[in-house]
């Protein structure tokens, strides 16, 4: 037997589980996309008056959220320390805390807490009992994929780490667990069925259970209508109430353009941001930047936000595998 013929099948394995940078860049371009063209709808009008008034940069890019803004300071803290420092994150997203960046008001009274010297610990717990579970875990959690992108239990360990600084309730939790797992199996591009059924496995609580079920049936339904899915799944703050439908959106838009999932979740209303940005990154996970690049030129920092893609790609694949 030749040496070449020996190492094939182990060179076929690694070609077929190789995330291309393209992937990479999909992902967090296309949570960044969701959250600045989602935000101008978020809330009710008092929300989008004020979105009105501060929505763009002085230069007339799109100003991104909280949503973008935690999903860099995750990626910029996991490059720093090579993990997830718990410690350093929970700083991190302190330090970038802007009021204009719309945070949930918990998010947002445990970040100035934080910044005024208080121990995540002791504070993520002030306002809510058992922690929150508002969906801002979630809405962070694809680029948790990309920094472990091969391993599902090292994934979902990141995920209650990244999750428990700013939302300790297991429904944020879980939430979050859902967005990181669909990214990283959007990734590898397995098929809807395969990804629902892992979903619902993977499901500890019975309100997340039910609306895997619900998405599984809905998306075998093309004609289900947009306040069916919003009765269903939800469009809310809430992760039970928004998660599972920016699955659903980014699963039933996976094969069509990024434009035509965005317009679906506008139409939707309630936290629109949000749930376009965990619909977006996933989309982004599966289709990759090339129809994205022009439209995220549009938003503020986007090269910022292609550069760390690219760095975290580099960090996950050194560069004498990439080249196998
Ligand atoms: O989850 P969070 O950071 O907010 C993210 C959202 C996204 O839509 C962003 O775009 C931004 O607009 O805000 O904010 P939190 O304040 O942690 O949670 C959001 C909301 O969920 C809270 O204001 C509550 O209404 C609700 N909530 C709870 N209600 C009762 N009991 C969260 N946890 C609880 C709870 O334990
Ligand atoms: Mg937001
Ligand atoms: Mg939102």
């Amino acid at each position: 037997m030749t040496k070449t013929f020996y190492f094939f099948p182990l060179i076929c394995i690694w070609i077929l589980k190789m995330i291309s940078l393209n992937k990479y860049k999909g992902c967090f371009l296309g949570l960044a996309m969701g959250d600045a063209f989602g935000a101008p709808y978020e809330g009710g009008p008092l929300e989008q008056l004020l979105w009105r008034a501060i929505g763009k940069t002085r230069d007339g890019k799109l100003r991104y959220t909280d949503d973008t803004q935690m999903a860099i300071d995750l990626a910029e803290s996991y490059l720093y320390n090579d993990t997830i420092d718990q410690n350093h994150l929970a700083q991190t997203f302190a330090q970038s805390y802007q009021w204009s960046r719309g945070y949930g008001p918990s998010t947002s009274q445990l970040l100035r807490l934080i910044k005024k010297g208080k121990n995540w610990r002791e504070a993520n717990k002030k306002k809510f009992k058992t922690g929150s579970f508002g969906n801002g875990a979630a809405m962070r959690a694809s680029i948790l994929a990309m920094c472990f992108p091969y391993n599902v239990q090292t994934l979902l360990n990141s995920v209650i780490k990244s999750a428990e600084i700013t939302h300790a309730h297991p429904l944020g939790i879980e939430g979050a667990k859902l967005i990181a797992r669909a990214t990283q199996a959007a990734f590898q591009d397995l098929d809807n069925e395969k990804i629902l059924a892992e979903l619902f496995h993977q499901c500890q609580s019975k309100i997340y259970k039910d609306k895997i079920i619900f998405c599984t049936e809905a998306l075998n339904k093309p004609n289900i209508k947009v306040s069916e899915i919003k009765k269903q799944l939800g469009n809310g703050i809430a992760a039970p109430q928004s998660c599972v439908t920016a699955i659903y959106f980014s699963l039933q838009f996976r094969d069509q353009k990024f434009n035509s999932m965005l317009n679906k979740i506008i139409g939707l209303g309630g936290d629109t941001d949000t749930i376009a940005s965990m619909a977006g990154s996933i989309w982004g996970a599966f289709n990759g930047n090339q129809s994205l690049n022009q439209e995220a030129k549009n938003i503020e920092k986007w090269e910022k936000i292609d550069q760390i893609s690219k760095d975290l790609f580099e960090r996950i694949h050194p560069k004498h595998h990439q080249t196998l």
